[in-house]
């Protein structure tokens, strides 16, 4: 539970603790830290009396505080209430010619961000996307990495990386050169979209316009980017797949459209992170907080991947899992990449496509132009987009997203506590609904109302019936399903939802809900505070939404 770290970092030594943000007392100036090991992720999101009284529990309970003083002596008190201190001139200065010597951890490991010089020595192994990507910055500026990854523009990663402040530039010294903006050639994108984070561009519609389409637009259909949009010449484009005899299938745009029958399949994308947003309120989880449109459904044209696998020299008895490596690249190299098991990528009814097309047009840059795989049943995470590579092996891809990420954990599990060799991969997702209209906190005219949605579940069941309630779950009604007729156990396309009912006499406000049921009579549960995990995927409970009743 307790993740603490002595370390001297040319100040004073230091009890170094990650996740002890709330739990980190200051004075100001800052040359006296007191510091608690005490797990703060329970405590992130509590009330400030709740937080006070754990950190007195902490303090006197554990009696494992450790008090090092550097000057005067003086508690301030909580960190959380104090501002972030300002640089003060006690802090040494630094040539980025020293600042390049650190470069490894025999000579500590800094790094460099605006003016500011610090030691991540200690930090390396607690970086949450790895050791070696921080690596990659060592004895040099975040700022070009920083510009890859849009999520450390947040001010907690701004305090936790003033934890490990050890100089300043000399003043001297010229800025660093401002980055090229990676993601300078990303494509254009509607306005109508809601930006989650832009770089990388990460987006969803707006409910009411999700549940207008059974194939959602193109330009409307979410769009979930962990890197920036590569460039891709469909003319030289070849995808690679490495055959059982270890030889190289390579495939042009033409050969994958002229040599395998083309189909057609109709499947919802959702991302596992899909209404996060209801899980970052017991909680944050400090990732992208999505609504309820992290969701969207196309029909996707292409060649099967069975087809392709075949020709490869794959036969369907064979086993294991197919590995996709995408063309986006970070700072190292390092491709996206995602697997699924050989049975789903060889499987008639598994409908696993390569897909060049989306709603009978090419398929847009932003999901994956020239080719992507399509899953359908099958988390987002696994579709990979801009696809290189097809690799097949006894093991899952090697991926950060297919290791370390899209995983579900008990409630209890904590970044300190968490083995992700225990929990397997996402691969198929479970019943889901959620409400499209009215929008949440809006007013509603008594009388007749309207109320939208979609549902969807994974893994090819069909949605047989969604149950709506206008009083928070006490009576219900029925909605009325519209979609596509799909094969049994291939329904791989979304249901728009609809009931036409009307708000009773005298009701002031209206707790609407909505779940789904899928023909193995899956159901969702009812609260999202149970199912909460520190990734914050799978969030499938009830959907609520308030209203008020008035006149408008
Ligand atoms: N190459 C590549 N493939 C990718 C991703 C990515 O960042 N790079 N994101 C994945 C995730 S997490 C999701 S939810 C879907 C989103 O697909 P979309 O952007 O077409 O909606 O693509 C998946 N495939
Ligand atoms: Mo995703």
């Amino acid at each position: 539970m307790i993740l603490s770290r002595s370390s001297r970092n040319g100040l004073c030594t230091l009890q170094r603790t990650y996740w002890l943000r709330e739990m980190t007392w200051r004075t100001c100036p800052p040359t006296c830290w007191v510091r608690i090991p005490f797990c703060a992720h329970s405590t992130w999101d509590t009330a400030g009396s709740r937080r006070r009284r754990l950190m007195v529990a902490a303090g006197a309970g554990l009696g494992v505080c450790t008090i090092l003083a550097y000057g005067n002596h003086h508690r301030q008190g909580a960190k959380a209430e104090l501002p972030v201190p300002t640089p003060t001139p006690s802090f040494p200065r630094f040539t980025r010619e020293e600042v390049a010597r650190h470069h490894n951890e025999a000579n500590r490991v800094w790094v460099t961000y605006g003016s500011e010089v610090f030691d991540v020595t200690d930090f390396l192994e607690l970086h949450p996307g790895g050791r070696s990507k921080i690596l990659l910055a060592a004895g040099g500026a975040l700022e070009p990495f920083w510009a890859l990854y849009a999520m450390h523009k947040q001010e907690h990663v701004q305090e936790i990386l003033q934890e490990y402040k050890v100089g300043e530039l000399s003043p001297e010294e010229p800025p660093p050169p401002s980055p090229d903006d990676p993601y300078a050639n990303d494509p254009p994108r509607h306005p109508a979209l809601r930006v989650n984070t832009s770089k990388p561009f990460n987006a969803e519609p707006p409910p009411e316009l999700l549940s207008e389409y059974f194939l959602t637009p193109n330009q409307l259909f979410f769009k979930r980017n962990h890197l920036p949009v590569p460039v891709v010449d469909p003319e030289t484009y070849r995808l690679c797949i490495q055959s059982p005899s270890g030889q190289t299938l390579s495939l042009s745009l033409q050969d994958l459209k002229k040599n395998f029958q083309k189909h057609e399949v109709t499947a919802t994308l959702q991302c596992a992170g899909n209404r996060r947003a209801e899980m970052n309120t017991i909680q944050n989880t400090n990732r992208l907080g999505w609504s309820v449109g992290a969701i969207s459904n196309a029909c996707w044209g292409g060649a099967r991947l069975r087809d392709v696998l075949i020709q490869a020299g794959y036969q369907p008895g064979d086993e294991g899992h197919v590995s996709f490596e995408g063309l986006d690249k970070d700072h190292s190299g390092t491709v996206y990449g995602a697997s699924i098991p050989f049975k789903k990528a060889m499987s008639p009814d598994g409908d696993v496509l390569l897909a060049y097309e989306m709603n009978g047009e090419e398929l847009p840059r932003d999901h994956g132009f020239p080719l992507r795989v399509i899953v359908p049943g099958v988390v987002g995470a696994r579709n990979v987009k801009w696809l290189a590579r097809i690799t097949v092996g006894p093991e899952e891809s090697k991926s950060h997203w297919q290791q370390k990420d899209y995983k579900g954990f008990s409630r209890s599990v904590t970044w300190e506590t968490v083995d992700f060799s225990k929990a397997p991969a996402i691969q198929e997702m479970s019943i889901q609904s959620a409400i499209t209209e009215p929008s949440p906190e809006t007013s509603v005219s008594p009388g007749e109302l309207t109320v939208k949605g979609y549902a969807w579940s994974g893994g090819g069941q069909r949605v047989i019936r969604v149950d709506v309630s206008l009083d928070g779950g006490k009576s219900w009604q029925e909605a009325t399903l519209t979609g596509e007729e799909q094969l049994p156990g291939r329904a791989w396309a979304w249901k728009l939802w609809q009931l036409d009912t009307s708000v009773p006499a005298g009701t002031k406000e209206l707790n609407i809900v909505c779940k789904a049921v899928d023909t193995s009579y899956n159901v969702q549960p009812e609260h999202v505070g149970p199912i909460w995990n520190i990734l914050g995927v799978l969030n499938n409970a009830w959907h609520r939404v308030h209203v008020c009743v008035g006149e408008n």
